[in-house]
C-alpha cells in the first residue's frame, strides 16, 4: 500500500515506540499498568467494574453466566434502562445544562441539546413511538442520515424497551427492505434527505422504494422534516407521520424508562458476512452498555467535562458505541457533523475541533490517509491545542499515516489508540491503554485488560511472535454479541466453529481476521481472512456485490475481490463474464455500477470493473480470488499450477493493466 504523500518529520520516520506525556498519565482515567494482572486475576469479578458504572433498578446476581456456552449471559438477574443511564441519571445528578449533543449541519447550523433537552425529547419520541402502537421488543427500524433526531430516536426505542435496528443512510433501498425484512420490524423513523457536499440528497424516495419491499405490513413511518425548503415534495401518505407533528402532540410527556433484564436486547445492527445474507448482530442491554462505558472511560479516557467527537456515522458500529451509547453513559458532551470533512473547504473538522474545543477525537485510517493526501496546511491554520488524546478504528493505520496523525493533528502531545474491534464485539478489544502503554505505530497494542485475544495457527496453536496467524478472543466479555438474529445456528458457524471443542466446553471466538504478535504482546492485525472487504473502513461482503452483479441483465458470472487504495484501503474490483449476445461497453459497466448501488449503496461501487471471457479456476473448479487480488494489486502472480486455465491470466492482466 502507498503511504500517501504527506509531509512528515525525518526524525519521526524511523521512531518506532512512542510514549505517552507526563502530563497525560497524570490526568488519565487509568494509569496503573497493575489493571491488566488485576483483570486477569480477578477474571470474571473483574467486569463488575463495567458493571459498576451503570445504574440498575435491581443489582444482578452472577457476572458471568457460562453454563451454556457461547450462549453466555452476562450480569444475570439485574434490570436497567439504557436511556435512563445515558440521559436521565445525568439530570437527576444535576448536570442537566451539561451539553449532550453539540451538532454541526454542513451548511454550518447548529443545534446543541443539553441533557434536559435529551431528556425532554427522548420522552416526547418515546411517548410518539407508544401512540404509534410501538410495543416493548418489537424492533423500530431507523433509516437516518447524522441528525440529532437519530441518536433521540435510538434512546426512545431503548426507554420503551423496542430495540432498534439503524441501517445506514447511504445504504439503498434494497438494503432497507432486506433488513426490515430479516427483522420483521413494522416500524420505520426516516428523514426527507440531508445534505452532502452543499447539495441536498433525497433520502424519502430511497426510503418509500424500501417500503415497498417490505414484505409484510408496516405499521408506521416517522419522518424528520431535514430539508425544509430543499425538500423534494414528497407528500405523507397512510400511516407516515412527521416527526414534528407527533413531537408536537406529545409535549412535555413523560414516559417511564422500561426495566429492562440485562439481557434484553437493546438493538441490532446488521453486518456482512461471507454469505450474500447480512447478519443480524444481537446486543444486549447491560453488558453492551458496562463494556462501552468502560472503554469509553479507560481507552478514550472519557471525562463528563469532554468534548468528545467521533467523525464516523451513527449507522455503523463505531457510532453506536461511542458517539452515542458509552460517551452518554459517561455525561459527555458529544459532537454531531452531518457533512463530509471538505466541505465548504478541506479543513472543515479542523475547523470544528477548533470551535468546540474539542479534547478527544477518533475517526478513521481512510480519512487519515485523505487527510495526509490533502495536506498539513489544513490543519495548521487552525489551533488544535484543546486535544489531549486520538484515536482511529475501522482497519489497519499504516505507520506512516499514525505519524503524520501523531506530528499534524496532535502536535506530538497527544497519545493515539489504535484499536481494533468489530460490529460483533461491540467496543475495543485490542488497544493500548492511553495512561498506561507504550505506543508502537501500526500496532493496535495488547488486548485489553480482561480480554484473553491470542494469534494462532489453524490448530488454533499460539505462534511464534513475528509470525502471521489468526486472532482469537479465548473468554467471552460483557459487550460480545449474544447471537444473530433469529439464528443461533448461524452464530455457532460463523464464529465458534473453527477453534472450539464443544465437547470439552471449550469455546473460542473468531473474528475472522489475521494478525501476528511481537515480543511484548502486541498486535499487529493483518486485515480479514475471509471474503469480506474493508473499504474505507466499511465491511462489505464480496458474495453481496456479486449477487447484485449477478442481478444485472447480461451478466453471466462475477468475481469481487479487493484491490490497494491510497485513500480507502480496499477497493472494490469486478471481473465479469457476460452471457453470450452482449458485448463489453461503457454502458454494460455503468447498468454494473448502478446494480451495485441499488442493492447495496454507493460505498459498494467497483473501482474497476474488468470484463473477461473466463475466471481463472482450479480444476476443482472454484474461482482462484487469490490470483484476481494480485491482478488487481498489480503483483507478482503466485502459484498458477493449479489452474485449469492459465492462458486467461495473461488477458486479464492487460485489461486491468490497460484500463
Ligand atoms: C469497529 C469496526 C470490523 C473489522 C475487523 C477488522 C477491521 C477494525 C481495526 C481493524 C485493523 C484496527 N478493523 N478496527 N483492522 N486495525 N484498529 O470497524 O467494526 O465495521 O464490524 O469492522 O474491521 O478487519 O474485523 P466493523
Amino acid at each position: 500500500m502507498s503511504d500517501g504523500d504527506g509531509e512528515l518529520e525525518a526524525r519521526l520516520v524511523e521512531q518506532e515506540e512512542f510514549e505517552p506525556s507526563d502530563e497525560f498519565v497524570e490526568q488519565a482515567n487509568v494509569s496503573d499498568p497493575d489493571i491488566y494482572e488485576e483483570f486477569e486475576e480477578n477474571w470474571p469479578q473483574c467486569w463488575e467494574r463495567a458493571a459498576d458504572m451503570l445504574d440498575w433498578y435491581d443489582d444482578y446476581d452472577t457476572v458471568l453466566d457460562d453454563s451454556d456456552g457461547p450462549f453466555y449471559e452476562w450480569f444475570q438477574g439485574g434490570t436497567l434502562n439504557a436511556s435512563y443511564n445515558c440521559v436521565d441519571r445525568h439530570v437527576e445528578e444535576g448536570n442537566g445544562d451539561r451539553t449532550a449533543i453539540n451538532w454541526e449541519g454542513e451548511h454550518g447550523e447548529t443545534r446543541t441539546y443539553t441533557y434536559e433537552d435529551l431528556q425532554r425529547e427522548v420522552n416526547e419520541f418515546a411517548a410518539a413511538l407508544r401512540d404509534l402502537g410501538v410495543e416493548e421488543d418489537d424492533v423500530v427500524t431507523l433509516y437516518m442520515p447524522m441528525v440529532p433526531e437519530l441518536p433521540i430516536a435510538m434512546l426512545a426505542c431503548a426507554r420503551i424497551g423496542a430495540p432498534h435496528s439503524v441501517v445506514f443512510a447511504g445504504f439503498s433501498a434494497d438494503a432497507l427492505a432486506t433488513r426490515m425484512n430479516s427483522a420483521d420490524s413494522r416500524f420505520l423513523v426516516t428523514c426527507d434527505g440531508y445534505y452532502r457536499r452543499g447539495d441536498a440528497l433525497d433520502h424519502m424516495e430511497k426510503a418509500n422504494e424500501g417500503l415497498g419491499g417490505v414484505d409484510h405490513g408496516v405499521d408506521a413511518t416517522v419522518v424528520v422534516d431535514r430539508l425544509g425548503e430543499d425538500g423534494f415534495g414528497h407528500d405523507l401518505k397512510g400511516n407516515q407521520h412527521d416527526w414534528d407533528e407527533l413531537t408536537d402532540e406529545h409535549e412535555g410527556e413523560e414516559v417511564d424508562p422500561v426495566e429492562r433484564d440485562a439481557e434484553d436486547m437493546l438493538f441490532l445492527m446488521y453486518t456482512s458476512g461471507t454469505t450474500g445474507e447480512p447478519k443480524g448482530v444481537k446486543h444486549t442491554t447491560a453488558g453492551y452498555l458496562a463494556y462501552t462505558s468502560w472503554t469509553s472511560h479507560s481507552v478514550l479516557d472519557l471525562k463528563p467535562e469532554d468534548t468528545y467527537w467521533c467523525s464516523a456515522d451513527i449507522g455503523w458500529i463505531t457510532g453506536h458505541s461511542y458517539i452515542v451509547y458509552g460517551p452518554l453513559a459517561l455525561g459527555t458532551t458529544t459532537v454531531m457533523y452531518e457533512g463530509t470533512p471538505d466541505f465548504p473547504e478541506r479543513d472543515r473538522l479542523w475547523e470544528m475541533v477548533e470551535e468546540y474545543s474539542v479534547d478527544v477525537f477518533y475517526t478513521a485510517p481512510t480519512a487519515i490517509r485523505a487527510f495526509m493526501k490533502w495536506g498539513s496546511q489544513f490543519p495548521d491554520d487552525h489551533d488544535l491545542s484543546s486535544l489531549r488524546l486520538l484515536g482511529t478504528v475501522g482497519e489497519p493505520i499504516n505507520p506512516r499515516a499514525w505519524k503524520w496523525y501523531y506530528q499534524h493533528i496532535g502536535d506530538e502531545e497527544c497519545p493515539i489508540v489504535d484499536t481494533w474491534w468489530q460490529t460483533e464485539t461491540g467496543g475495543m478489544m485490542v488497544t493500548t491503554l492511553p495512561g498506561v502503554g507504550t505506543m508502537k505505530p501500526g500496532s493496535a497494542g495488547p488486548p485489553l485488560p480482561g480480554i484473553d485475544a491470542r494469534i494462532v495457527d489453524t490448530e488454533g496453536e499460539e505462534v511464534e511472535p513475528g509470525r502471521a496467524g489468526y486472532l482469537t478472543v479465548n473468554k467471552p466479555w460483557p459487550g460480545m454479541l449474544r447471537t444473530l438474529y433469529d439464528n443461533d445456528d448461524r452464530f455457532v458457524s460463523e464464529y465458534w466453529q473453527e477453534y472450539s471443542n464443544p465437547d470439552a466446553d471449550e469455546w473460542v471466538y473468531f473474528p475472522e481476521d489475521g494478525a501476528k504478535i511481537d515480543e511484548d504482546g502486541y498486535i499487529t492485525i493483518l486485515g480479514r481472512v475471509d471474503d469480506v472487504l474493508n473499504v474505507s473502513g466499511h465491511r462489505l461482503g464480496t458474495m453481496e456485490i456479486e449477487s447484485a452483479i449477478v442481478g444485472v441483465e447480461g451478466v453471466a458470472e462475477a468475481a469481487v475481490v479487493g484491490g490497494d487504495h491510497e485513500v480507502k484501503g480496499e477497493a472494490v474490483y469486478a471481473y465479469v463474464i457476460l452471457e453470450d449476445g452482449y458485448e463489453e461497453s461503457e454502458e454494460m459497466r455503468e447498468r454494473i455500477t448502478e446494480g451495485v448501488e441499488d442493492a447495496i449503496g454507493p460505498i459498494a461501487r467497483p473501482e474497476q470493473v474488468v470484463f473477461t471471457p473466463e475466471l481463472p479456476k482450479t480444476r476443482s473448479g472454484k474461482i482462484m480470488r487469490r490470483l484476481l487480488e494480485e491482478i488487481a494489486n498489480e503483483e507478482e502472480l503466485g502459484d498458477t499450477t493449479t489452474l485449469r486455465n492459465p492462458e486467461i491470466v495473461k488477458d486479464i492482466q492487460t485489461k486491468v493493466g490497460g484500463n
